[in-house]
């Protein structure tokens, strides 16, 4: 029974490692993202529907990614295990689901927004081999192979498979090395326009900011080839090296960025001290046409950012960001450039790894996350969030500190209430803040009695708007409510 199962099986599975490891390493050399197992994802992530992605990132966070490519992979496995079964009996099984793998392989890099009719040739070639792998081996023999003979080819077609796989790795992370070593030769320009001292607590030196995208693997875009294009209706077309963007006048600022998709009281928020040339005067170089009212960034990877052309003309701080924290942009948060337009969700006024800059019209044009059904303007809502006590806690009966920040990009926080309980709102004591597009840290001393309580926040703008308590959901333009746990006091 194994012999009639198992070996065919394993044959199947192997013969296809062999020509994916192949694929994975030519890609890796020559056209990264025409990896198939890249494509496919990046396919797969393109395709699922939004509530499903949501899901994903709700109970997986930044696992969502490894989750998807071990889900690819256990597939893989099944697939090939029945495909190598069939083709002892069926050859024409084995050039069929290899062909099949093949197309899809290729198609999924074709349809990248980048993509050349050459990022089809690894997934292909890759078909080729494991197809004509699979062929010969379980080509019906006078005699079925003894034991020794199968466990010879199993080593050899295993080792060429770790072989092949071991390089495209390698291969991968030299070429992504080139990325890395570009940055650490950028030394950035001290500021014309300093970012305003700040108060005791600055708001952000010790957050992290989250990270969001639909990247499957990290662009990792050569400082020295990049260049950004300024296109569309323009009175002139613009390309600037990442050397003309240095020579402008810098402008730094601590700015709040945060995700439409975050839930009430979640963790895709944070604050950074960022390092850009403004956007306005450049658009005005360009000479904006009337008509246009959308701004679109596009990415090495192909995504698509639509942002009003009013927000970033109305003199907020919107910018083509080339630092963070002091530093050259990280790679995962868009090295080497990347927009961002305070008062707007990341969606709608944050494309990372930026390359250009379409003025259009909303009417003409759906980015990417508009096209799965997002609001096309993205303007922040005022949010508030408890950080201390965690949700559940236990805390000692006494005094605690119930602390935590609030944000309303662009209108600023005037004040922060917490409700104990059934009890009335108190105001929070609020740290000072730079700018209105910083978050706002906020924290109340709370005499604690034992029993279990509910804690709540919510907070008021600049504008003097309260926090609305109506429960929204993140889709399609940003969840509302006010963040609520419970502690129990001891
Ligand atoms: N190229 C690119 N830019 C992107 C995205 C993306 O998927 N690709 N995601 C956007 C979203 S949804 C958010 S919330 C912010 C997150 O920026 P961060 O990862 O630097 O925090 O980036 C925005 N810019
Ligand atoms: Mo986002």
């Amino acid at each position: 029974m194994l012999r009639r199962t198992g070996r065919p099986a394993l044959t199947g599975v192997l013969s296809a490692a062999l020509g994916l490891a192949v694929a994975q390493l030519l890609a890796a050399a020559t056209r990264p993202h025409a990896a198939p197992l890249v494509a496919v994802g990046q396919a797969v992530i393109d395709a699922t529907p939004t509530p499903v992605k949501e899901f994903a990132v709700r109970t997986l966070g930044t696992y969502d990614k490894p989750a998807l490519l071990s889900g690819i992979a256990v597939v893989l496995v099944m697939v090939t295990a029945v495909v190598g079964v069939l083709s002892a009996r069926r050859p024409w099984v084995a050039i069929g689901g290899a062909a099949l793998f093949g197309l899809a392989g290729a198609a999924a890099a074709l349809s990248r927004p980048a993509a050349t009719s050459y990022d089809a040739v690894p997934s292909l070639l890759g078909a080729a081999i494991a197809g004509a792998t699979l062929l010969t081996w379980s080509l019906p023999r006078p005699a079925t192979p003894d034991r020794r003979t199968f466990l010879r080819t199993t080593l050899l077609v295993t080792g060429g498979a770790v072989l092949a796989g071991a390089a495209a790795e390698t291969t991968r992370r030299v070429r992504g090395g080139a990325a890395a070593r570009s940055r650490e030769a950028i030394t950035l320009p001290a500021p014309a326009d300093p970012a305003p001292p700040v108060g005791v607590a600055p708001g952000f030196s010790s957050a992290r900011l989250y990270r969001v995208d639909t990247a499957l693997s990290v662009p990792r875009v050569d400082v020295d080839a990049w260049s950004l294009r300024i296109h569309g209706m323009v009175e002139k077309e613009m390309s600037l090296s990442f050397a003309d963007l240095l020579e402008r006048p810098l402008r730094e600022r601590d700015i709040t960025l945060n995700c439409v998709s975050n839930e009430v009281g979640g963790p895709y928020v944070g604050t950074a001290r960022w390092l850009g040339v403004p956007l306005a005067p450049l658009l005005a170089e360009a000479g904006v046409d009337a008509a246009a009212n959308q701004l679109v960034a596009r990415s090495a990877d192909g995504m698509t950012i639509g942002t009003p052309v009013a927000a970033v003309l109305d003199g907020r701080d919107a910018m083509l960001c080339v630092g963070m924290n002091g530093e050259p942009l990280p790679l995962e948060h868009g090295f080497p450039v990347r927009v961002l337009t305070p008062g707007l969700y990341g969606y709608a006024g944050s494309c990372k790894w930026v390359t250009e800059l379409e003025l259009t019209t909303f009417a003409d044009f759906d980015a990417y996350w508009v096209r799965r059904g997002w609001a096309a303007r993205g303007p922040v809502k005022t949010a508030s969030r408890i950080d201390t006590p965690r949700p559940f806690a236990r805390v000692a009966a006494g005094k605690v500190m119930i602390s935590g920040v609030a944000w309303a990009q662009g209108r600023g926080i005037r004040t922060v209430e917490v409700r104990v309980d059934e009890r009335p709102w108190r105001k929070a004591e609020l740290l000072p803040v730079p700018s209105s597009d910083t978050w706002v840290q906020w924290r109340y001393g709370w005499d604690a009695t034992p029993g279990p309580h509910t804690l709540a926040v919510r907070a008021t703008d600049g504008t003097g708007t309260v926090q609305t308590g109506e429960r929204a959901t993140p889709f399609p333009d940003g969840a509302t409510g006010w963040h609520t746990i419970t502690a129990t006091v001891e």
